[in-house]
């Protein structure tokens, strides 16, 4: 599976914002760290519960980005695992991907055209009937 050099570059990109501490590979801690650091951003107490919101939902990214990368399953996710998941799709699939999903587009582009076509003539039946 292929990553173009771009898509490469924004990986890494974001994955050294999930590698909070730095040494290469995204685990727990990492986003343990992320979790207290975006609490104090936001002034929640250790505590309170929109504090505890901010970690479920952190640990809750954490969970499903371990189940779809870490592929030798040793409970961190190195750089190329993080690539490799997204080339494979299962991580963050984004509506607006760019290039590499042309298949998927190509069928979801189907359905819409076909309902389309059976609501308007739905609705021509409906004016028929009105007048
Ligand atoms: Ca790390
Ligand atoms: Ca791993």
């Amino acid at each position: 599976m292929e990553v173009s050099t771009f898509l490469a570059r924004k990986l890494a990109r974001r994955f050294r914002t999930y590698d909070t501490d730095g040494d290469g590979y995204v685990d727990r801690a990492d986003f343990e760290r992320a979790a207290r650091q975006l609490g104090e951003e936001f002034g929640h107490g250790p505590d309170s519960p929109a504090r505890r919101r901010v970690e479920e939902l952190c640990l809750g990214v954490w969970e499903r980005l371990v189940r779809a990368a870490d592929t030798d399953g040793d409970g961190r996710v190195d750089e190329a695992e993080y690539a490799a998941a997204f080339a494979a799709g299962c991580w963050r699939r984004r509506r607006t991907s760019p290039r590499g999903t042309g298949s998927s587009w190509r069928r979801s582009w189907r359905s819409p055209t076909s309902t389309a076509t059976a609501r308007s003539t739905g609705r021509s039946t409906c004016a028929g009937r009105a007048h």
